[in-house]
């Protein structure tokens, strides 16, 4: 098959194809129909040249490039090319070879469609959003997170007392930071026995539920154990690097955790790499995709306003893959449509500098089923981390309450004292 072979504006797309949007830049010399025809071919069965074999199933199973609208095209794949329940091998198709071939400046995949047959074959988080609030027992306003900070440095005991603090404070969930794993000074063993026992004494004094974030981030064999160590404290979530530790372990880790029952938290360190140029590499709305059909129970997706980049159309994109059921085409947002069937809505973190004088901001965009992520924000509070806790409260409960900050502040010293260090500034 040659790769004109493989772009036909005349085909009809039915339900059960996988559709890919890509953004192609042709190389020079190459037309963009051309460009379209070898990315259709390289990410299905076809290569550079044609070859003996040419079978009516071979061609059933070619892509088709068959919507060309420079510098968008979409290319519709028969799910029979892919391994259900395989993610691995179905990104080594659609996000494999293509990102190098010559004939292509640049090219970005922008989003996917999934088809039923692929969607059920993956498992989806075990609890999603109203499974975590039931964990919790928070059900009418966003979930609260701290990362302690420095980010790794504390030794197990320092690491705790700041933990202590974090949940006193009325922050739910106090969270490792990406790089915190079990370096010398806070072996995992130890941290995790010394952390659970603190997180259910503070239980006890705050009458409120906490929980643990806690990063098992590890060659496999190791994350398993440290999962295991996990649910015998009495621990109800593991954090995973998702894109550190890859889609076959993460869909390991989903097998595993049908026994243990914990709910994942995914962060996203690595995604930048490849998801920051929009005009190359894959988009996180692809990443955020594939992580709820896995099932992770909460990913990062940014807050606009924060300290790293992500701008408003990416963050309402990530939040609609997130949390609604079956979000229509929208080409504003570049998102084809989307039926999750049985798969959970998962919560979106949000996360990245941000700090009391942003939390209406972050609210108006998420609304309430958001975890929201303060880590220097609370840790760097002029009076310590309890008050940094307290001041993240006091504007969350202000700002559901409508009640502008400055009035709010008047009332609690704690966001006072926020506002007058950070104002409503957004940290670069
Ligand atoms: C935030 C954070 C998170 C980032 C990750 C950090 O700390 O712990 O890793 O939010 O980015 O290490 O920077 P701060 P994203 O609250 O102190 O900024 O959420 O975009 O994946
Ligand atoms: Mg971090």
């Amino acid at each position: 098959m040659k790769y004109i072979d493989f772009v036909d504006t005349n085909y009809e797309p039915t339900e059960k194809d996988l559709i890919v949007l890509f953004r192609i830049e042709p190389a020079k010399g190459i037309t963009f129909e051309e460009a379209a025809g070898r990315v259709a071919s390289e990410s299905s069965n076809g290569t550079w040249t044609e070859v003996a074999f040419d079978t009516p199933r071979i061609r059933s199973l070619a892509a088709k490039a068959y919507r060309i609208q420079p510098p968008w095209v979409e290319v519709a794949y028969p799910s029979e090319l892919f391994e259900k329940g395989n993610m691995s091998q179905i990104l080594s198709s659609i996000a494999g070879n293509i990102f190098g071939m010559k004939a292509v400046k640049k090219l970005r995949l922008e989003d996917v469609y999934w088809p039923k047959s692929i969607v059920e074959s993956f498992p989806g988080p075990l609890h999603g959003i109203n499974g975590v609030r039931e964990i919790l027992r928070v059900f009418d306003r966003p979930i609260t997170a701290t990362v302690p900070k420095p980010k790794v440095g504390l030794d197990t005991n320092e690491y705790v007392e700041v933990a202590k603090d974090i949940w006193s404070s009325g922050i739910d969930l106090v969270k490792d930071d990406e790089n915190l794993t079990s370096q010398s000074f806070i072996k995992f063993e130890e941290r995790v026995s010394k952390m659970f026992r603190m997180r259910d004494k503070m239980e006890k004094e705050t009458g409120e539920r906490k929980g643990y974030l806690i990063n098992i981030t590890a060659p496999f064999n190791e994350m398993v154990k440290r999962a295991k160590l996990v649910k015998d404290h009495g621990g109800e979530f593991v954090m995973i690097d998702i894109l550190t530790v890859g889609w076959s372990a993460l869909q390991a880790f989903k097998e595993l955790d049908l026994e243990l029952g914990l709910a994942i938290h995914a962060h996203r360190a690595f995604h930048a790499a490849f998801t920051r140029d929009r005009r190359h590499g894959m988009s996180m709305k692809v990443v955020a995709e594939v992580s709820r059909l896995i099932g992770v129970d909460h990913i990062h997706v940014g807050t606009v306003v924060g300290k790293l980049e992500s701008p408003l159309k990416d963050v309402t994109a990530l939040i609609k893959i997130c949390r609604e059921h079956d979000s229509r085409r929208n080409m504003k947002l570049k998102l084809l449509k989307k039926d999750w069937h049985n798969i959970r809505p998962i919560f979106p973190v949000s996360s990245g500098g941000i700090h009391p004088g942003l939390i209406p901001k972050i609210i108006e965009i998420f609304g309430r089923d958001v975890i929201i992520q303060v880590g220097g924000g609370v840790l760097g509070h002029p009076d310590g981390p309890s008050a940094g806790g307290r001041a993240v409260r006091a504007a969350i409960e202000a700002t559901i309450n409508e009640t502008p900050l400055d009035e709010a502040a008047q009332r609690s010293k704690e966001l006072r004292k926020a506002l007058e260090k950070w104002g409503y500034q957004t940290p670069i």
